[in-house]
């Protein structure tokens, strides 16, 4: 024991030392040495020194990125390329507790499809929400295509908060995209199908499968989407896909462009030549354009129909009142990138060589005279494809999608098939650069590239395939994000990174110092539903009680210890959990796994989450906590104990552990008293510095004066039964007494390192 807390103290002389061990060793390698050894290159190490972030030090950016298939998100950091979360969106997550405890459960269950869970989500689009179109770091949204839905995430602490699903869509690609103050978020459908949950024969495609796009009206106060405010304007059944928003001068219209507008429908089975031959008969296909200012007012003055609870301005009327037009665009398009501006719209066909770029001032002016080339099948009036051209530019064979450079008129487009990046001058129409990429890109990022103000400097290439990029690891590979600098005129390939979570489709990055997440809940809080949850519980007020026929168990979790230690209920009852995290230190994120229950909670500091389960076996489950989170970290366990049905409680007496003597007793206070001097010497190292300029070390001097009464509570048990010659009594509560102090030791430490290594300041003392 003594042994232990002198280590403590000495913690960071200890790695002081180590550190200046290895780098003597490291020291004698000079950077040559290393460069031959390990073959690396001038153009390596400089790109190396590019992306490399130092020990303990900080990325510029942080991206999100689609996971894709496993339905969640992964941050990472740029230039670093260092994962650092996967968020659970549309499935579970245990590490988060995700999908596990009651609070986040019913997160997903907003996300049932007829009352089924969906246990899965393909992800694809990210976005992040925008004050006058820059990114404000606020929240995240992000779309499923299979199951048309879409999640809020509040970026205040990297949690979902809330899952739409879309009640006329049976699939959705063009979404998340915000309106530039995000009073909407964008959602449209892929492939044409009845808005009717019914049966509809494929002979009736033209006249009852539809399109759709649908605006989901965000409310930022609360930090939710309100459907009962979201409308959704009705399309032909092409298969419509990316959107975008306009901005400055195209504010209040929004863009999407669709394939298959030739309706076809394959069955390759009873041999019709497939939907992809069927799909790729025409030249063009239509860019949609839509005028959702219009279409909001017409809705709210109650233009628009009912559809399964959702407000639908129907074609019919979206065509006679001016909201939806159509513009040609070379075959099978992907992405729809409106430029900073809003003036120009680039648009590239996957089977064409060309990206267009579209000038929104003329389309605007066509609109405005009414003058269309003609109508579709649909009547929707259809504008002239060279009279809104402002040019066409050939950057390579699978153009796919655009993102905007922070220099003027710079873009970059994805080629697909060629594997390789272009970069090119949008407004004179020429290309400047391309790079090849490995392989086979799909969407690209630049920094903040979405916005009205791009950041430049770095771009990402979100690539498909990684085939021989990585160590083999099996038929299936992970993707490749390759970071490029784009700083100069040349694009520079700097770094490959493995994702291996799903197909990331897309992914936003930000000025990481725009985020400004929370360290810790307030205490006692549902971080799902952003308030006080109804089952905090405050240290010393743990509970069992039964209500309702619930057994509700209110308890705390701090180092290192669960209240209770002991949960003993009888076969079949339903038992609640409900925990909350009394900790105040940074990083101190207790987790609560019961065997056999799929009980599994992560409870950060703070917050207060539950889990209901029906204990239907007999016998003995032990509990504990699943982060190490201090040196008793194993010792923060418990028992839960089922009752067969109608058994009495035992009332026989517990193991005791060790008998214990005076001697022990006297042992214990011994090392007691040693290790509170070591305490007092860390208090007065803290107490000499300006330690009240650290917002971080006041919580753990917080946490630690928490701590040290504990210890003095747990001090004066053990005197009291040591007055009474109780020595088990006495020496059990001084182990507790030096518990506690451990954890005030611990706690201060971090604070000590934290001073010195922010460069804290000795004050005056006035004594
Ligand atoms: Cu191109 Cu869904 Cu945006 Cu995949 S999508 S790349
Ligand atoms: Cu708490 Cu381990």
């Amino acid at each position: 024991m003594q042994h232990f807390t002198k280590h403590l103290l000495m913690g960071s002389a200890v790695v002081g030392l180590s550190m200046a061990a290895s780098s003597a060793a490291f020291g004698d390698d000079t950077l040559q040495d290393v460069m031959k050894a390990r073959g690396l290159t001038d153009k390596d190490v400089l790109a190396a020194a590019k992306t490399y972030v130092p020990t303990g030090g900080r990325d510029e950016f942080l991206a999100f990125s689609s996971g894709g298939q496993s339905g969640q998100l992964i941050v990472y950091g740029i230039p670093s390329m260092r994962i650092l979360k996967y968020i659970g969106v549309f499935t579970p997550e245990p590490w988060q507790g995700y999908g596990f405890d009651d609070e986040s459960k019913a997160v997903l269950a907003q996300g049932r499809i007829d009352g089924k869970d969906i246990k899965f989500g393909d992800t694809h689009h990210p976005a992040i929400s925008e004050t006058n179109g820059e990114y404000d770091g606020q929240y995240l949204f992000i779309n499923d295509k299979n199951n048309p839905r879409l999640a809020v995430v509040d970026l205040k602490d990297f949690e979902t908060k809330q899952i739409v699903v879309n009640p006329i869509m049976k699939s959705e690609h063009g979404g998340a995209f915000v309106s530039t103050n995000t009073e909407y978020v964008i959602e449209a459908s892929q492939y044409p199908a009845p808005f009717s949950k019914k049966y509809v024969p494929l002979s009736k495609f033209n006249q009852k499968y539809r399109g759709a796009v649908t605006y989901w009206k965000f409310n930022r106060e609360i930090g939710r989407i309100e459907p009962q405010n979201s409308f959704t304007v009705e399309l032909p059944p092409y298969s419509q896909d990316l959107s975008d928003f306009g901005k400055g001068i195209s504010e209040g219209w929004s863009f999407t462009n669709s394939f298959c507008t030739e309706r076809y429908i394959g069955g390759i089975e009873s041999g019709r030549p497939p939907f992809e031959a069927g799909c790729s008969q025409k030249d063009t296909d239509f860019l949609h354009i839509i005028n959702w200012k219009k279409a909001a007012e017409l809705i709210a003055a109650g233009k628009g129909k009912e559809v399964n609870g959702m407000q639908v301005l129907m074609m019919k009327t979206a065509i006679k009142e001016g909201v939806l037009f159509m513009l040609p665009e070379a075959k099978s398009p992907h992405g729809i990138d409106v430029s900073p501006d809003g003036r120009y719209l680039i648009v590239s066909g996957k089977l064409d060589t060309h990206a267009s770029v579209y000038d929104f001032k003329k389309i605007k002016a066509l609109i405005d005279k009414k003058d269309f080339a003609g109508k579709d099948p649909y009547g929707v009036p259809i504008l002239d494809l060279k009279k809104s051209l402002h040019t066409q530019v050939e950057v390579g064979l699978g153009p796919l999608h655009t993102q905007y450079d922070s220099k003027p008129c710079t873009v970059y487009t994805s080629i697909y098939v060629d594997s390789m990046v272009t970069k090119w001058d949008y407004c004179k129409g020429k290309v400047l650069d391309t790079l090849h990429i490995h392989y086979n890109v799909g969407h690209l990022m630049t920094m903040e590239g979405d916005s009205v103000k791009p950041k430049g400097k770095y771009l990402v290439a979100l690539n498909k395939l990684a085939i021989d990029r990585f160590n083999p690891v099996g038929p299936l590979h992970p993707q490749n994000h390759q970071l490029i600098d784009i700083s100069g005129d040349k694009m520079e390939l700097l770094y490959d990174m493995p994702v291996p979570l799903g197909e990331p489709h897309y992914a936003v990055a930000i000025a990481a110092d725009k985020l400004k997440p929370k360290i810790r809940y307030s205490t006692g809080w549902n971080s799902r539903t952003d308030e006080k949850s109804e089952y905090r519980t405050r240290p010393g007020r743990e509970k069992i009680v039964k209500k309702d026929g619930v057994t509700h168990v209110y308890g705390t979790l701090i180092r290192s210890h669960i209240t209770p230690e002991i949960i003993e209920v009888e076969q079949g009852d339903t038992v609640s959990v409900h925990f909350t995290n009394v900790e105040r230190a940074q990083d101190e994120t207790h987790g609560f796994a019961i065997n056999g229950t799929n009980v599994n909670l992560s409870v950060e500091p703070g917050k207060t989450v539950s889990a209901t389960f029906v204990a239907d076996k007999a016998g003995v489950f032990p509990y504990y906590c699943t982060e190490f989170c201090s040196a008793l970290h194993l010792e923060m366990q418990g028992y839960l104990l089922v009752r067969p049905k109608g058994m009495k409680a035992s009332s026989g007496k517990t193991s005791q552990g060790t008998v214990y003597t005076e001697a022990d007793y006297s042992k214990q206070v011994a090392t007691n008293v040693q290790t509170q001097e070591v305490i007092d010497s860390v208090v007065g190292y803290i107490t000499a510095r300006n330690f009240k300029d650290f917002a971080p070390v006041v919580s753990l001097v917080e946490d630690a004066t928490d701590q040290l009464n504990f210890a003095a509570d747990a001090k004066k048990k053990s005197e009291d039964y040591a007055v009474a010659k109780d020595w088990q009594n006495a020496t059990l509560w001084a182990q507790q007494w030096f518990q506690y102090q451990v954890k005030t030791a611990d706690i201060g430490l971090r604070a000590k390192t934290y001073l010195e290594e922010h460069g804290a300041k000795l004050v005056e003392t006035k004594d």
